[in-house]
């Protein structure tokens, strides 16, 4: 089953979005299989986002994302990795569907609350990133039978 890697990142900790995000994946379906809280160091933050590298907003994106705790999690389910990108929105909040994740909780693009892998190669590259192989669960969830 295809597997996803989902932050969510400071501002969600610190504004008590924690809880109302993860229940939005549980409620559409998904299956929580990894999650651990952690604050990233600026080398960690580096290698989350080597791709944007020399791009203008890189330090600042690098400040923000180590500047306090993240929940990191890994979610399963059928078509994950594409879903979940639209669950969270364009990156920029002022443009994300309102019913969205960041169109619903952010208004800045230097503060959007998520982070989710774009790719099947991005997401097993991230979950590599931070998950070793025995901190990912393999489990029946009652009521996955109704999904599909
Ligand atoms: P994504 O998070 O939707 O995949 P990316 O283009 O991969 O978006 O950018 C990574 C992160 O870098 C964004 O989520 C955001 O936190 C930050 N970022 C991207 N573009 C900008 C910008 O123009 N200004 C400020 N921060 C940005
Ligand atoms: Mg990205």
């Amino acid at each position: 089953m295809e597997k996803t890697f989902l932050m969510l990142k400071p501002d969600a900790v610190q504004r008590g979005l924690i809880g109302e995000i993860i229940a939005r994946f549980e409620r559409k379906g998904f299956k929580l299989v990894g999650l651990k809280m952690l604050k990233l160091d600026r080398e960690m933050a580096e290698v989350h986002y080597q791709e944007h590298k020399g791009k203008p907003f890189f330090e600042s994106t690098i400040k923000y994302i180590t500047s306090s705790p993240v929940v990191a999690m890994v979610w399963e389910g059928q078509n994950v990795i594409a879903l979940a990108r639209q669950m969270l929105g364009t990156t920029n909040p002022a443009e994300a569907c309102p019913g969205s994740i960041r169109g619903s909780y952010a208004i800045d693009i230097g503060r959007n609350v998520i982070h989710g892998s774009d790719s099947l190669e991005s997401a097993e590259r991230e979950i590599k990133l931070y998950f070793r192989e025995d901190e990912i669960l393999s489990y029946y969830k009652t009521g996955e039978e109704w999904l599909s």
